[in-house]
């Protein structure tokens, strides 16, 4: 007889709270890593996403905004959003969701209790707590060596907390020639703009150099809807002649986040960008005419979705991976993930969370833990309607895989 749709609902929203993520894609970094790691109630208001509803509803000149240190935008943004209107926008409700989860007082009016708080946490005693509220055991970090922050703080070997793991961001090396040239140079390796066999070889110590300080587990590059491959461009010869072979030899994946077009509006700074639709067919060429590598991508706009699910059926060394940024809201990620299990069954992870406030990782898992429950209780239920008995352990498993499994057996 087949399972009721209430068993699977029960086992369901078991299985799917009780799978531990492992979040594969956020701009998050462990204690050691000092002033890069952000937490606590002003970092939470301060998100670019909600820099830009702010600027947006209360039309404040951009740069009187930009003049206020950030206690002062926090306080903007809170009157702004969450007092003087109803806060129902996604990234509003996230900033409620993890105060509500820390058992803060959600009539306040003022950020002084909320404050309080945190003060009273230590970096790692925080790190410990949100890792556990939020179910998640490994955070996979975006590390960028040509940030001169960031590269200054692995050149003094941080101590490495092994639920962080790291990821070689490398978006100016296929997108910055020929600046970027010079950078490499003052970095010690021998690069020139003319980008010649000595320049490729060059460039392929610095990412081997690079994967080895971070232990990284993938190396990755966020590009335009206008990206094309292969074409007479240097991101397609440092592609080839440099990722694709350090990638090859270490076992890698390298991952494409297509899709951004960088600074639409300039005076937002980081809030700024856009997105636009991509012609996916590189993503096409790149995977099939590189067999031994591996690829993982997401992509920003709705209108790709569907294509990228396709090419997670065409391609087997391609990992179709999480909502993200702009259709990381729930009504997207429900449509798309809907679309993923129907054309790709159990083979790919719904979601990461792009956290870049430790706090986020709360309210990022809380709402998509709930779409892809509310997603999965109807995909098991046809399967139940169909005759062929569904488990609670197959339930659980297809949560566990999801979250965490699928990708960490992609990266073996
Ligand atoms: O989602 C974001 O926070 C964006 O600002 C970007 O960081 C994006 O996720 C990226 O990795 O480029
Ligand atoms: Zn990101």
């Amino acid at each position: 007889m087949a399972q009721s749709a209430t068993d699977i609902a029960t086992w369901v929203d078991g299985a799917v709270n009780a799978a531990p993520v492992c979040d594969l894609h956020t701009h998050l970094y462990p204690p050691a890593f000092g002033p890069l790691m952000l937490w606590g109630i002003d970092e939470l208001l301060t998100y670019h996403y909600l820099i830009g509803e702010s600027i947006r509803a209360s039309r404040i000149d951009y740069d009187d905004f930009w003049a206020m240190p950030k206690p002062k935008q926090a306080e903007f943004i809170w009157r702004t959003l969450f007092v003087e209107r109803a806060p129902l926008s996604e990234a509003c409700r996230g900033v409620l969701t993890v105060l509500h989860r820390l058992g803060l007082d959600l009539a306040a009016k003022d950020l002084v209790g909320h404050r309080d708080f945190f003060r009273t946490q230590t970096q790692a005693g925080y790190t410990d707590r949100v890792l556990k509220l939020a179910n998640v055991h490994t955070v996979v970090m975006t590390n960028d060596p040509l940030d001169r922050v960031e590269r200054a703080v692995w050149q003094q070997s941080p101590e490495r907390d092994p639920r962080f793991n790291a990821v070689l961001r490398i978006d100016p090396l296929l997108l910055g020639w020929p600046a970027v040239a010079e950078e490499l140079k003052g970095l010690g390796y021998e690069v020139a703009a003319d980008r010649g066999a000595r320049t490729m070889a060059e460039v392929r110590r610095f990412l081997a150099d690079w994967v080895a300080r971070m232990n990284a587990v993938y190396v990755a590059v966020s590009l335009p809807p206008e990206w094309r491959y292969p074409e007479d461009a240097p991101a397609t010869q440092v592609i080839d002649e440099a990722v694709l072979p350090v990638c090859r030899e270490r076992n890698l994946p390298l991952a494409l986040m297509i899709g951004v077009t960088r600074q639409a509006n300039p005076a937002l700074k980081m809030a700024g960008d856009s997105l636009g639709r991509a012609d996916l067919s590189g993503l096409h060429r790149l995977c099939a005419t590189n067999p031994r590598n591996k690829f993982m991508a997401t992509v920003l706009s709705r209108e790709n979705q569907h294509e990228l699910a396709v090419a997670g059926r065409l391609h087997p060394n391609l990992f179709v991976f999480g909502c993200w940024w702009y259709v990381n809201n729930p009504s997207l990620i429900e449509e798309i993930t809907r679309m993923r299990v129907e054309l790709l069954g159990t083979e790919f992870a719904p979601q990461h969370s792009d956290a870049r406030v430790l706090d986020q990782l709360i309210y990022k898992w809380d709402h998509s833990r709930q779409v892809i429950a509310k997603v999965l209780k109807e995909k098991f239920t046809d399967l139940a309607a169909t005759g062929r008995p569904v488990t609670r352990e197959e339930v659980a498993a297809t949560a566990e895989n999801y979250l965490s499994g699928n990708f960490q057996r992609f990266l073996r």
